[in-house]
C-alpha cells in the first residue's frame, strides 16, 4: 500500500513525506530532495502524522525512515526559519512544540525503527537518525553536527542520544567541533550498524527491518522501554521495571508459541501479539 500523508483535502501541494506499507513494514521517506529533505514546518507535520500512523496501526511491526536524493535530512530549513526569527518567533516554542514530539515519537514508537541513511544527516536531522533503533548507512552518507557552526546548541535530542552512542568524549568532540563524520567513521566509533554500497542501502535495511518485523513485537517494545528506563534509573529500578514488564510478556501468544516451539525443537513463529 502506498499513501502520502499530511495533505489537507484539495491542497494541490506535492506531499513531502511518503508513507508505505507492505510485509509489515513501514516505510517513511522524506521527500523534498531539492532542499536536501531540510525540515520545514510542513514537512514536520507530515513527518509526525506519518510517524503517528506507523505507531498506531497494530498489522505495522517495523519502520524504514529514509530520505530521497543526496541527504539523509539537512535539519532545520534555514530559509524558513530566518523568515521566522526575524518574524520574532520564539526558537524554544518551536522546538519544544515542533521538534520534541518528533524525537519522543521515535523514541517512543512500539516497533523498532531503521534509519536508512541515504546520505547526509546534519543538525537535527542526524538527530533523528539517532533516535532510531538501528542505522543503516549509504557508504555515501555522513553525520554533521551543524548546530554550533550557526551559533545555536543541540536539540532535538542530540545532547541526549548521541553521547549514549559513541561515548561521552566523541559525542563532546562532534558537537563543539562539528566536523563531518563520514560512513566509514560512524562505523569504527559505533554510531551506525552497518554500511553498505549506496545503491545497495534500500535493500540492506529492507531486510533488517523485514527481519524484526518477523519478531516478538511486544518484547521489542518493551526491550526499548527498558533501555530509556534503565539509561537514566539505578539497578535497583531497573531490575523492578524488567520485573514488571517480564510479568505481562510471559502472557504473551508470542511467548507461548515460542515456548512451544523450543520444547518442540522448532522455529518460533512470532505474530506480534
Ligand atoms: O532553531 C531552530 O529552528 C531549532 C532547530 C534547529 C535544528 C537544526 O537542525 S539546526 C541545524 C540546521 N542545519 C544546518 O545548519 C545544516 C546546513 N547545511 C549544511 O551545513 C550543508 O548544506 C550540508 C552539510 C547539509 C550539505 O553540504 P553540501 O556541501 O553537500 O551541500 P550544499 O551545497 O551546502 O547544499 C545544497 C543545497 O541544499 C543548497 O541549496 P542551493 O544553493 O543548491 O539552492 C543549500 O542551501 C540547501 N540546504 C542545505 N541545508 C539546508 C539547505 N537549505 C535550507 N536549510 C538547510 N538546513
Amino acid at each position: 500500500m502506498t499513501a502520502s500523508t499530511g495533505q489537507t483535502a484539495g491542497t494541490p501541494t506535492r506531499p513531502l513525506v511518503r508513507y508505505e506499507v507492505g510485509e509489515a513494514v513501514a516505510t517513511i521517506t522524506l521527500d523534498r530532495p531539492e532542499a536536501m529533505n531540510a525540515l520545514t514546518d510542513r514537512l514536520r507535520g507530515e513527518l509526525h502524522a506519518a510517524l503517528r500512523r506507523a505507531a498506531e496501526d497494530r498489522s505495522v511491526r517495523a519502520v524504514v525512515l529514509t530520505g530521497t536524493g543526496r541527504a539523509f535530512c539537512a535539519g532545520q530549513d534555514l530559509r524558513e526559519l530566518s523568515g521566522a526569527v526575524e518574524q520574532g518567533q520564539g526558537i524554544g516554542d518551536l522546538v519544544r512544540e515542533h521538534y520534541n514530539p518528533l524525537v519522543l515519537t521515535i523514541t517512543g514508537m512500539p516497533k523498532p525503527v531503521v534509519a536508512a541513511v541515504n546520505g547526509v544527516a546534519a543538525g537535527a536531522g542526524a538527530a533523528l537518525a539517532f533516535a532510531c533503533d538501528f542505522r543503516v548507512a549509504a557508504d555515501t552518507a555522513r553525520f554533521v553536527m551543524a548546530f554550533t557552526g550557526i551559533g545555536l546548541a543541540p536539540d532535538s535530542g542530540a545532547s541526549w542520544t548521541l553521547q549514549r552512542l559513541v561515548g561521552p568524549a566523541r559525542a563532546r568532540e562532534m558537537l563543539l567541533l562539528g566536523d563531518p563524520v563520514d560512513a566509514a567513521r560512524a562505523l569504527e566509533i559505533g554510531l551506525v550498524t552497518r554500511v553498505v554500497p549506496a545503491d545497495e542501502l534500500p535493500a540492506a535495511a529492507r531486510e533488517l527491518a523485514l527481519r524484526l518485523a518477523q519478531g516478538p513485537t511486544l518484547a521489542y517494545a518493551a526491550t526499548k522501554r527498558l533501555l530509556d528506563h534503565a539509561a537514566a534509573s539505578t539497578l535497583e529500578a531497573a531490575l523492578d521495571r524488567e520485573a514488571e514488564l517480564q510479568e505481562g510478556l510471559v502472557r504473551t501468544a508470542d511467548h507461548a508459541a515460542a515456548r512451544k516451539a523450543f520444547l518442540n525443537k522448532e522455529r518460533p513463529r512470532f505474530e506480534g501479539r
